[in-house]
């Protein structure tokens, strides 16, 4: 193994004699409101590169391109989000696998490319030039886990890959066996972790502020805490996808070097109760352990992605689905972390399961009503984060509420400086009026005059008297309110 200095942090010295000259910072995303694209399902801005497009068919190129995503820059600076993430660009392996064509970008098989339906590494310049000129970092998605399984490097290099003898005598059968049998690379490899490193070292010279690193769970430990060290040596935010994680494994993955993962438990929970319409104490479960994890502030928080069913699927109803993803929009913005928005979450598009949820993206004018306002408080509700410090960075504190309304309550307080906010979710099926003592809620400020919520056009207020706290809240909605300088 080549010697690598890894940063003081990691290696835990404090000592100022053992410590490097320069221990580099710790990259940051919070504050940063997530916009996640996949480039063939977002915007066709070349039709030349379309080969083998079907849009009729939803396991078919779709014809977006990086192009495409260039143009429609201006789009996501204008719902308010301030960074993006793609999924891979990589060239793909030769035809289809499963009736399926690589569209994704999941399939690689060439690392150091692009493919030709999403343009060339000229194409994915000028998108970088175009992002950062409009103040956007690029989260690039990075396959570490396995090759397409078409790619020529399966037959080029068996040596790299685990085979059936591998898998037979894995201690961990999730990282040395074949996910849905895809050739999976041995990172204890030299020549596999040397292409990998590099495959790192490329994209970001390529100008890429961040990884997110796809199927973590699946990958030998020793080598992903080495590429990580190297990362954050280089000031590269990562991001890790262990599908499921809970806060335990996030908190295990921070420890190990990732600034963030996605946090399912959180996911799964809104979708039940937010979606779902079942009690709200599931969210404050998975809240209540936020104490666990080093640096809550850059866990990526989602209502849905491209690998688990459209949130508006929770419903059979389009008008329900519209208004209970406003309520999720509206409480997605409350929460500490850093929101990411998979691409037509903000318009409550639908979709089962895989490739159902990756229906093509369609744009204003092609909008229903329902639609433009649910992209209206999309909007509202990013801007309303973005307008205060202690929604964007505050840290976060559960509130108790009466057990007699907690299914239908959840309440915490965000605090930076000395600003506090007041988040309120609310479950119940119609409006109502709540009044608690504010002897139970242990807050520390809040107002004696009415508040409105902080987000646009929503008809929710509170107030202070008689030693108790009212608060008037919508029917399934997710409210917040300044409760000024404690
Ligand atoms: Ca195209
Ligand atoms: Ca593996």
């Amino acid at each position: 193994m080549r010697p690598f200095l890894l940063p003081a942090l990691l290696l835990g010295m404090s000592s100022a004699q053992n410590a490097p000259a320069t221990v580099p910072a710790l990259s940051s995303f919070e504050g940063q409101i997530v916009y996640q694209v996949m480039p063939d399902r977002f915007f066709d801005g070349d039709p030349a590169n379309n080969v083998g497009v079907d849009r009729a068919d939803p396991r078919a190129w779709h014809g977006g391109d990086l192009a495409g995503l260039t143009q429609k820059l201006p789009y996501v600076q204008k719902l308010g989000a301030t960074a993006l993430w793609l999924t891979p660009v990589y060239r793909q392996q030769p035809g289809n696998s499963f009736d399926t064509s690589p569209y994704h970008g999941y399939w690689p098989a060439d690392f150091r490319d692009v493919d030709p339906h999403f343009g060339t590494l000229a194409t994915f310049g000028g998108l970088m030039a175009a992002a950062k000129a409009a103040g956007l970092p690029v989260v690039l998605d990075q396959v570490i886990n396995h090759y397409g399984y078409t790619a020529p490097a399966v037959e080029e290099h068996p040596g790299w890959f685990n085979g059936p003898a591998q898998c037979a005598a894995a201690q961990n059968k999730d990282v040395d066996c074949p996910l849905a049998g895809l050739p999976d690379l041995r990172q204890s490899v030299p020549a596999v972790r040397e292409l990998l490193l590099g495959n790192a070292d490329f994209w970001r010279a390529q100008g890429v502020s961040a990884f997110r690193y796809d199927a973590i769970k699946h990958v030998e430990g020793p080598f992903l805490k080495e590429l990580l060290a190297r990362d954050r040596a280089a000031g590269t935010w990562t991001l890790g996808e262990w599908y499921d994680a809970d806060t335990g494994t996030v908190a295990d993955w921070q420890k190990a070097g990732f600034d963030s993962l996605f946090l399912f438990s959180l996911q799964a929970a809104m979708r039940q109760s937010v979606m779902g319409g079942q009690s709200l104490s599931g969210v404050a479960n998975v809240l209540a352990r936020q104490g666990e994890l080093p640096r809550p502030g850059e866990v990526a928080l989602f209502l849905d992605n491209h690998d688990v069913p459209r949130f508006a699927n929770g419903t059979l109803f389009e008008d329900d689905g519209q208004l209970r993803t406003r309520y999720g929009l509206r409480a997605l913005m409350t929460l500490r972390g850093v929101p990411v928005l998979w691409q037509g979450t903000e318009i409550a598009q639908r979709g089962g399961p895989d490739p159902d949820n990756r229906r093509d993206m369609r744009f204003e004018g092609q909008w229903t009503p329902a639609e433009a306002q649910t992209f209206a408080v999309a909007q509202g509700a990013i801007a309303a984060r973005k307008a205060s410090a202690a929604l964007s960075r505050g840290e976060q504190r559960l509130l108790k509420v009466p057990s007699g309304v907690q299914d239908d309550l959840l309440l915490f307080t965000r605090q930076e400086g000395g600003q506090t906010v007041l988040a309120a979710w609310h479950g119940g099926r119609a409006r109502r009026t709540f009044s608690i003592p504010l002897s139970v809620l242990e807050l520390g400020a809040a107002p004696q005059a009415l508040t409105r919520s902080l987000f646009a056009g929503q008809n929710a207020g509170l107030s202070v008297s008689g030693g108790y706290l009212h608060l008037s809240l919508p029917a399934r909605d997710a409210a917040a309110f300044a409760l000024g300088a404690r």
